[in-house]
Order: C-alpha cells, then structure tokens, then sequence
C-alpha cells in the first residue's frame, strides 16, 4: 500500500532532477542564515555553482556543534513569526539543540510519516498507541499527527505507568504500538507479568535507538507483533526519514525530501556505494532548518539491492553512532554488538549494563547482566559456568575480554524512552 504512490516509486532520472531542483533551493533558503552565508564565503561557493548533484561536495559539512552553537534560534531561515513549533534534540551534555518548524514543514513531516505507516499496512482501522514521550522529543507528536492523517485511531499514551499502558492496548484493542525498543522490551516483561497476551497487537514501530536483530526476534516474540525500524533526528524533522518496508531487510530513505551520502567519518571523503560509512544528509524541503550536509553521525550504508515493494534506494540498519563507539584497548566496540551477542544468549535475562573503567593505565570493561531465570538451576557452579559462557561469547564478537558480572533479574534501571546501558568512567576518574 502507497500514501502517495507517485513520489515513493518515483523513475531515478526524474528523482535525479527533483532532487537537484530541491537542492537548489535549500542552498538559496540556507542563505538566510548568517552561519550560511559565512561558510559559503569561506569555501568560495555560491549557490549558482550547484549544477549537478554531484556538486554537493563542493558544499562545506555542518556540525552538530555549529548547530548547538547557533543555540536557540540563530539557525532558523525564516522570521520568528513564521515558526509554529520547536522541538529539541534528546541529548544529555549541554544545551540542547533547538529545532523549528513552519507550517508547511509540519505538513511535509506528517506526509513522511503517513507513508511509512501506510507502507507497514496501518491505515483507518487500525488503533495505535504511541508510547513515546510526548514534548520536547520529536517522537510523541512527530508520530501523532502522521497517524491522525493515515486515520488511524490515535491513543496518545506517552510513556509510563506501564501497567496501564497494557490494561489499554487490551480494553482499546490496540493494534499497532510506537515507543523505543528498550520500552517495548519492558512492556513485554511487565505484560507477561500481568499474565497478558496481547493478542490484538500485530505492529510495532520501535526506533529512535539502535537496536539488534537479536531484540528483533525477541520483541516479535514477547509482544507477538512484526517489528519495523524507524529512523530519523530532530534535525531532519524527527522521526520519518527512513523506515522499513514489510520486506525487513533496509529501510527506504525518502530521497525526495533527503540528500543522502556516505563519507569516512575520519576523512570527510565520500565513500563508495555500498561501503559502510556516516551518515550525511542534506533536507531538501526544509524552511525552517536548511541544513546543508547535515553530519548526523550515525554509521550505515546505502544499499544497491532492488526492493520487491517498488520504492527507492534503502540504507542499513544503524549499528550506532560514529561518536558512539568505544575503543576499548584499541578495539573499536560498538554497544549494538555487545546487545547483539547478549540478546542471543538465553542465560541472559532483561537487561545489561556496560561500564567502562581505567585500572592502572588499562581499560576495563565490565558487563552487568541480568541472568534469566530460566538459565538458572539455582546452583552456584551454574552461576560460573554462565559467567564463562556470556564472557567467551563476548570475546569471540568483539576480541576484548570483559568481565561478567551476573545480577538478579529486575535489579538493573528500565528505560522509558531511549536506553543508556553504556557508563564511560575512563574520563572522570
Ligand atoms: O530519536 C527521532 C525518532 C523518534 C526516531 C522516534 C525514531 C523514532 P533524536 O532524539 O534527535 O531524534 O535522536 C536522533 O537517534 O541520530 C540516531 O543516532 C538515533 N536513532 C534514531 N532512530 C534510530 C534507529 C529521534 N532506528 C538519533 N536506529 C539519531 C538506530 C537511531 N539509531
């Protein structure tokens, strides 16, 4: 099913020029904006020198940092009184970074939504429960106007009071639900708890956190739905800027609103198709915010495979941010590698915690991991030979030894809304 059929399975050539129009467009809009029109000047450009595509990187990156710097307002392209909403990154250091919306900005953002949520199969019939946080983050009513426009019946829950949340997916019949993966993981738990099945539930759209194919399976297990990923940054919007098709192998960027590229994190040199790489990206529509080359920092690829659905180029899953990883004793560790290696284990349990410390000059990394209870005999050798177990899974994935604490299940924090499961106290020690 297509929201709007014409623009998600549009013919490349005429992609190609639609995109070049657009960008066009932004770099005049990007103008507006002092931070622009200094860096423009400074790389010797100006927006007649886009003529094809393949200009855009003659155009200078943006930063997060230029952006936080621009805090609050000091990016928008449009007078204030043309802004109808803000919204703000989810970041914990600093201030946040501010982002706004025009009018038509909101429109375009809920028309991106509607087709992801049409391409999974929701439509009027559908009941849906959008468990995010609703405010600052882009997700609550990012999601919220998207659903209303497909004419799906909207219980804005927000997160929290889990147990009710469960009692109304059961009393509304709820069929499809939005929140991150880490809070579905806990709906799941406290659902089985409460000795509920869910059996209206059939969708769930989890995102705006990394997470495994190893949650995957256990998320459509527990909950009994089919689990679609959802990306997106307050930057672009908010959530809805790629999203999987039932196909659940990539997620469609929308490229008519998206400029993607790929580049070496390290280099700044675009990659070649196919490699692995940050994430770049420059909105084509957006008035209120025109980034140009927007670095998001999150690691993934552009895919070549033709999907069987009829719509445009897919990127990979996000395995995490290009500032997210950690190097441990020189090895480069992602956090999603570690969830992948735990989540397939079923000595495992809920939850884990990773911590980070300095010991004489050398990192350690130490793991708390709640054990199942269905892994454990109640033996205390059972408890070591768990401990090996998760240990030598562990250093097979990533080549690092850590150490693996066990911990009782429930005893470790539950997320509502994004996870923070790494702890890096190399710096403050
Ligand atoms: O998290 C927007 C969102 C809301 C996306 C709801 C999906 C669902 P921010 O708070 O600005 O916006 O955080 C954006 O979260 O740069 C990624 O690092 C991460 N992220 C978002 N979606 C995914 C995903 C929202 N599906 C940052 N997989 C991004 C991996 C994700 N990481």
């Amino acid at each position: 099913m297509f929201w709007n059929r014409a623009m998600e399975t549009i013919r490349p050539d005429e992609l190609a020029d639609l995109q070049l129009k657009r960008l066009k467009w932004t770099i005049h809009q990007a103008q507006n904006v002092g931070l622009y029109r200094r860096k423009f000047k400074e790389a010797g450009i100006s927006p007649d020198d886009i003529r094809t595509l393949d200009d855009v990187e003659k155009l200078p990156f943006t930063s997060k940092k230029e952006l936080q710097a621009g805090y609050p307002f000091g990016l928008f392209a449009v007078p204030m009184r043309e802004i109808v909403r803000v919204h703000t990154t989810s970041g914990t250091t600093g201030k946040p970074t501010v982002v706004g919306y025009t009018r038509q900005d909101l429109e375009n953002w809920s028309e991106l939504i509607a087709r992801n949520m049409t391409m999974i199969g929701l439509g009027e019939d559908d009941i849906f429960q959008n468990a995010v946080n609703y405010g600052l983050f882009t997700g609550g009513l990012g999601f919220h106007y998207g659903a209303e426009k497909i004419g799906a019946t909207v219980v804005p829950s927000a997160t929290g009071n889990t147990r009710r949340q469960i009692e109304m997916i059961e009393d509304f019949g709820v069929t499809a639900i939005h929140c991150t993966p880490s809070y579905a993981l806990h709906l799941a738990e406290v659902a089985e708890s409460m000795g509920k099945t869910l059996d209206t539930l059939k969708i769930g759209i989890f995102g705006a956190e990394p997470w495994s194919e190893s949650m995957r399976a256990e998320l459509e297990r527990r909950l009994g739905v089919k689990a679609f990923d959802s990306y997106g940054l307050s930057e672009m919007y908010g959530p809805g800027v790629a999203f999987e098709c039932p196909e659940h192998n990539g997620l469609h960027l929308w490229h008519d609103c998206y400029l993607a590229e790929i580049i070496d994190p390290k280099t700044g040199e675009r990659l070649a198709p196919g490699e692995r790489g940050e994430l770049v990206i420059t909105p084509l529509v957006k008035e209120a915010l025109p980034l140009v080359r927007y670095r998001t920092g999150d690691v993934t690829r552009l895919m070549d495979d033709e999907c069987t659905c009829g719509r445009g180029q897919k990127i990979a899953r996000l395995t995490g941010r290009s500032d997210d990883m950690l190097v441990i004793r020189g090895i480069n560790v992602f956090p999603s590698q570690i969830e992948h290696v735990l989540r397939a284990l079923p000595e495992v349990g809920e939850q884990f915690m990773v911590y980070i410390d300095r010991v004489n000059h050398l990192d350690e990394m130490t793991i708390e991991v709640e054990m199942s209870k269905a892994g454990f005999s109640g033996e205390l050798q059972d408890l070591t030979r768990m401990q090996k177990k998760i240990a030598n899974e562990l250093h097979n994935t990533l080549g690092l030894r850590t150490a693996v604490r066990l911990v009782e299940p429930g005893s470790l924090p539950r997320f509502e809304g994004k996870a923070k499961r790494v702890i890096d106290r190399r710096g403050i020690l």
